[in-house]
């Protein structure tokens, strides 16, 4: 069969996987089925980032497990191997792996899943010394992104972060691609030039996707700029599952989607924190943060997490009842540093104290950091208070101006009634005096500053 034949078969698989509106390409290969029982694999090496001591590794392996339950996917058993070195053909040594597979058989495992990120030869490897499934951490975070996605932006950013994923790895897919498209007899160089091809459509698409992504981005951008103008804005950070949308849905009296499972949030929600402030108060609700996140999440998800940047202060949401909330706390505020929103001004908020069980723990932690608050999110006497601390933080923030509007000048009387905080006014027969509080960026934007007393004119 000519490789123009094939080619033309690759194309129109392409078009069928990844045409139309349907951003979950690659399911078969790339889906993995909720039956699947899984066993899953870590190693503690000195030499492995992320896996260095036992602490570490059993810290992350718990993650995964979570990450499992997200997909509603079953473990049956867990290995955890010590190693000083890596083998780099299969991570963990084939001795090994033939136990394990021994082990998975008899428990009717067919799935193995290494809490670390593999290479594509390492798949293959693995697939054939094991003869299961393998996939790895990284594969599983972007199934629960994929199924989590929900508006377009997010679709289009986690479609390029698996393409990217699979991009280095096309060769592990390509036995799959190959008896998936009806037995095309596939020999060696051949073999190579189909590889090639598949990854020059990837790249094409990928280019594709990240055009249209760009066209998405321009509104958000608009958007973004209206906001920025005209509201004052807050973010909710935090390690996933934290309860950044629940502490948001409280504050803001709305009903954001709040659930326990990892990354439930994938897109940026913007809800208005007090309508009653002036300018309103907005809090930005954000994707939550992992260790170890794929690096092609954070490059994809770059813009979402941006969303950070257009804030006036940071929440950070950390879940106290976590024996590794510290962990956490250290993940995210690294990964604000790598996004350059580590210089913005910050409050922690310490979720989940109604699970300690320890109540002195909460007191601990609230004087280990000064300023920070500890709250259960369904206590309404926590949430106000924590809503009053966010707004007198942003009202201390504003500006006193003393002004004279003369009564003519109707619309600037409908601004600073409007638009600003007034403390005081006093009429006078050719005008108002007021005494208003409001932001600088505003006080310059709206153009008060035409209507503003001299220090002794306001005296008198
Ligand atoms: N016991 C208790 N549970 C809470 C509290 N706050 C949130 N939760 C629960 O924690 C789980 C996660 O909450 P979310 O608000 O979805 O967390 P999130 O940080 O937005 O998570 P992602 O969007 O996945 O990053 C949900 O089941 C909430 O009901 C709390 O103060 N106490
Ligand atoms: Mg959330």
């Amino acid at each position: 069969m000519s490789i123009y034949y094939k080619s033309l078969m690759v194309l129109l698989w392409t078009l069928i996987r990844f045409g139309g509106n349907s951003y979950l390409m690659l399911d078969n290969e790339f889906h993995i089925k909720s039956t699947a029982n899984a066993t899953l694999i870590s190693i503690i090496s000195p030499v492995f980032k992320g896996h260095s001591s036992q602490q570490e590794s059993e810290h992350s392996l718990q993650e995964l497990k979570e990450l499992l339950r997200t997909l509603n996917i079953k473990y049956k058993n867990t290995h955890i191997q010590t190693k000083k070195e890596i083998s780099p053909a299969t991570v963990i040594g084939k001795g090994k792996l033939l136990e394990i597979t021994q082990e998975a058989k008899d428990n009717n495992s067919d799935l193995l899943v290494f809490d670390f990120e593999l290479t594509a030869s390492q798949v293959r490897n693995i697939k054939e010394v094991t003869g299961l499934s393998v996939i790895d951490r990284c594969h599983v975070i972007l199934e629960i992104f994929a199924g989590h996605a929900r508006t377009k932006e997010a679709k289009i950013q986690i479609e390029i972060a698996r393409l990217e994923y699979i991009l280095p790895r096309l060769s592990g897919f390509w036995t799959h691609f190959s008896r998936q498209k009806g037995g095309i007899g596939v020999r060696g160089g051949e073999g190579e030039q189909q590889i090639e091809l598949d990854r020059r459509i990837v790249r094409e698409r990928i280019e594709f996707l990240k055009r249209d992504l760009k066209t998405v981005l321009k509104t958000r951008q608009e958007q973004k700029k209206k906001r920025q103008n005209m509201a004052i804005t807050a973010a909710l950070v935090g390690y996933t599952n934290a309860g950044k949308s629940s502490v948001m849905n409280r504050l803001c009296k709305v009903n954001v989607l709040e659930e326990d499972k990892l990354f439930a949030t994938l897109d940026s929600t913007f809800r208005t924190l007090n309508p009653d402030t002036r300018p309103p108060m907005i809090l930005i609700d954000t994707v939550g943060l992992i260790q170890n996140l794929p690096a092609q999440l954070i490059n994809g998800f770059k813009t979402t997490l941006e969303s950070m940047l257009e804030a006036d202060l940071l929440i950070i949401v950390c879940d106290i009842s976590d024996p590794h909330y510290k962990k956490h706390l250290e993940v995210t505020q690294h990964i604000l540093k790598d996004l350059k929103a580590d210089d913005k001004n910050q409050l922690i908020v310490f979720n989940k104290k109604d699970l300690l069980n320890d109540p002195l723990m909460s007191k601990v932690i609230q004087r280990s950091h000064p300023g920070s608050f500890v709250i259960n999110s369904f206590d309404v006497s926590d949430i106000d208070n924590l809503r009053k601390h966010i707004i007198d933080y942003f009202l201390a923030k504003q500006m006193c101006y003393d002004l004279f509007i003369p009564y003519h000048d109707g619309p600037a009387h409908s601004i600073v009634n409007s638009k600003t905080n007034i403390i005081n006014s006093r009429p006078h027969e050719n005008g108002i005096f007021y005494q208003i509080r409001v932001p600088e960026f505003m006080y310059q934007m709206l153009s008060l500053q035409n209507y503003e007393l001299a220090p002794k004119d306001s005296k008198g």
